[in-house]
């Protein structure tokens, strides 16, 4: 009721003072990981999020909402570009963001709007486009964040929704009111390792959360992807990072526990106790009962999901406060409000935690708009939506127009319904790319319509999967090779096609399977001894890489993939191979990289010397190599040795340091090589 008052309010106010407030302020709330089935507006049956479900009440709530590549950092950079990830640059969680190119927020700062980015950003570049942000490093911690501002870093105690929220209010109240705003405030929860605000601590304490149908999933009828991935449940959570038996799980040497440890040794004292004490007497029954199989996974699924779900908590409370303060303060009425997620997450459907798949529960975002001056209270929309859509929406509703090579479409038109609609899509498409990766979640691209589903994963893999969502809304029965459902298949192929020729995406960009490609030259099997082995080295096989004849050139997105090349982080790459008798010696160096966003470079010199004992070694010629801006791969030798020799030294220098500008700048480089070359 306190609702429509204000609203009717607002309205007169508007009408009383002419067209020039017509433009509507924007607050964006982004939660991470926070998936549509743990929000009661969406029928949960786990948890209630009341102050979300204001926002649905008060306007729309979209059903059929989905991102793009589900997982973290290309969400953000989809969302400020409108871009799919092969077009802003931002194909996984390595690459940073290019903030030089157009954005929403940009585009609406030009435009005379307040721009603020507060929160979780993780692109890895400083934000662009804002009069004003203060962001989470990277994930960014729960407990006592520090945040990154244009003028530093800055440390607080305290919790990081709240924090957050603090200070997206207090940036509100100290605004130039003069001029519309656009607010994005992005919380860090319910990311992993869902861990709760201390009033919540032990909320859910005497209840049994409800289990999802597939959580004892065998993948019967699915491809291997979903039986590769590593992201159960079962096998792939860790008891002290992330089931809090901070008395148990991994052992000191990973990472896993010295995450932990540091993050006890973070907090204050009374956080510590109270921490600790929360999930002592529960810790202690598990220890002892010395649980197995699906006993075992029902326990870890009830300690996951419990902390999962007050995290949640805390984001519904916040983003109840930021609704409270625009009510009150009479901006509500022109304020249209976003809550969405960056993707959905698996919340133990089919034995997994995480996103990344294609499969509903991940690839659905929830998405949740009011605006009452134009969007009727309590609708609900079914279009198909796409994360690729909010850049142009947000540009449409302040009035901006949308640049022609944005990939998405304004979902204005859908928050009228009394309208005519305009003519909507019939799919959405889907690519993932981060392969290989934590949770080994293979590449994939896709589409859904309202009724199917067409999955492709690739790279190590070819298997294509069929869903028929109307039937098997759980995505249980892969149907891609049944007879009944060939015309679809086939229909749904050829719109596969479509969907990438209009959007501008090659799959071939991506097919490209690790080929190595053979060269056969005198250091092929010889014998090899790595005098920098000592040095930090990427790969055990390092010594047999550079001398079996296979050489690797990725011309191709690769993701973090280094099969095959061995890695020297700041030492030379100093080998000597021993080619058992005398030989004549033309040629000698070896093929490597550079992926300057993995902080790997050409090495910055080159020599070569030859021996005849092994022990005395003259030199037999060097070069410099010019840096090289451009990332690919690259063979590298000294020619015209003419020199005859049994041993033969190659040492590669790697460059001084990372240079100005780049990542990892001023640290010391990788050196990748995957050959040695003789001739
Ligand atoms: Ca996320
Ligand atoms: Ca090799």
């Amino acid at each position: 009721m306190r609702y429509l008052f204000l609203f009717s309010l607002v309205l007169s106010a508007g009408a009383g003072a002419g067209a020039q407030t017509a433009r509507p302020n924007i607050v964006f709330i982004m939660a991470d990981d926070h998936a549509a089935q743990a929000m009661s507006c969406y029928g949960s049956r786990i948890n209630q999020t009341p102050n979300l479900d204001r926002i649905a009440q008060h306007g729309i709530r979209f059903d059929k909402a989905f991102c793009t590549n589900s997982i973290c950092a290309p969400v953000r950079a989809t969302i400020l570009t409108g871009k799919f990830s092969h077009r802003n640059g931002v194909l996984d969680n390595l690459y940073p963001f290019d903030g030089s190119q157009p954005t929403a927020p940009k585009l609406m700062q030009q435009a005379g709007y307040q721009t603020a980015m507060i929160g979780k950003w993780h692109l890895k570049s400083d934000p662009t486009g804002f009069n004003y942000w203060k962001v989470l490093p990277g994930q960014g911690a729960y407990y006592n964040p520090d945040f990154l501002t244009a003028g530093g870093r800055e440390h607080y105690e305290g919790y990081a929704t709240t924090l957050i929220t603090d200070f997206a209010l207090d940036w509100l109240q100290h605004r130039d009111t003069s001029r519309p705003f656009f607010l994005m405030l992005h919380h860090k929860a319910p990311h992993r390792n869902w861990m709760p605000e201390e009033k919540y601590l032990s909320l859910f304490d005497s209840v049994a959360i409800p289990e999802p149908l597939t959580l004892f999933d065998d993948y019967a009828t699915r491809s291997d992807a979903s039986r590769q991935q590593q992201m159960r449940i079962a096998d792939d959570m860790d008891l002290a990072y992330d089931l809090k038996v901070w008395e148990a799980g991994s052992a000191s040497d990973t990472w896993f526990r010295r995450e932990t440890d540091a993050f006890l040794k973070e907090l204050t004292p009374h956080q510590r106790e109270t921490l600790v004490a929360a999930y002592a007497s529960e810790n202690n029954r598990f220890l002892q009962a010395n649980l197995r199989d699906s006993a075992l996974i029902r326990w870890k699924y009830q300690r996951y999901i419990k902390d999962y779900l007050r995290c949640i908590q805390s984001v519904d409370d916040q983003v109840g406060r930021v609704l409270d303060y625009l009510e009150n303060s009479g901006l509500a009425g022109n304020t249209l409000v976003i809550y969405t997620s960056d993707q959905g997450f698996y919340l133990g459907e089919h034995g997994w935690f995480d996103k990344r798949f294609m499969y509903e529960e991940s690839y659905r975002q929830p998405l949740l708009m009011q605006w009452p001056a134009v969007i009727p209270a309590g609708t609900a929309s079914d279009a198909l939506v796409m994360n690729v859509d909010l850049a142009p929406t947000f540009l449409d509703v302040a009035g901006s127009a949308v640049p022609a090579d944005m990939q998405g479409k304004s979902l204005k038109p859908l928050l009228a319904p009394g309208r005519t609609l305009p003519a909507w899509r019939d799919a959405t498409y889907y690519h993932y790319f981060e392969y290989p990766a934590v949770h080994a979640v293979k590449r994939h691209y896709g589409l859904r319509t309202k009724r199917y589903k067409l999955v492709h994963f690739y790279f190590d893999i070819d298997a294509w999967e069929l869903y028929d969502l109307d039937k098997d809304p759980g995505e249980l029965q892969n149907v891609y090779e049944n007879p009944a459902y060939y015309n679809i298949r086939n229909a749904l192929l050829l719109r596969l096609q479509q969907l990438q020729e209009y959007y501008g995406e090659r799959p071939e960009d991506y097919l490209a399977p690790l080929r190595a490609d053979t060269l056969e030259h005198l250091g092929r099997n010889a014998g090899l001894s790595l005098i920098s082995m000592s040095g930090q080295c990427f790969s055990k096989d390092t010594a047999h890489f550079l001398t079996d004849g296979l050489y690797r050139d990725f011309s191709v997105y690769n993701a973090g993939y280094n099969e095959g090349y061995g890695g020297f982080r700041g030492n030379p790459l100093e080998a000597i191979l021993d080619l058992g008798k005398p030989t004549a010696i033309l040629e000698a160096g070896l093929h490597c990289r550079q992926v300057t966003q993995s902080w790997i470079y050409y090495p910055s010199l080159l020599q070569v010397s030859v021996s005849d004992d092994g022990q005395n070694f003259r030199p037999a010629g060097q070069i410099e190599v010019p840096a090289e801006q451009a990332d690919g791969t690259r063979w590298l030798s000294v020619k015209n040795i003419s020199e005859t020799a049994r041993y033969v030294q190659i040492t590669a220098i790697p460059v001084a340091g990372i240079p100005a500008g780049m990542p990892g700048s001023g640290q010391k480089a990788w050196l990748f090589a995957d050959e040695l070359l003789l001739r």
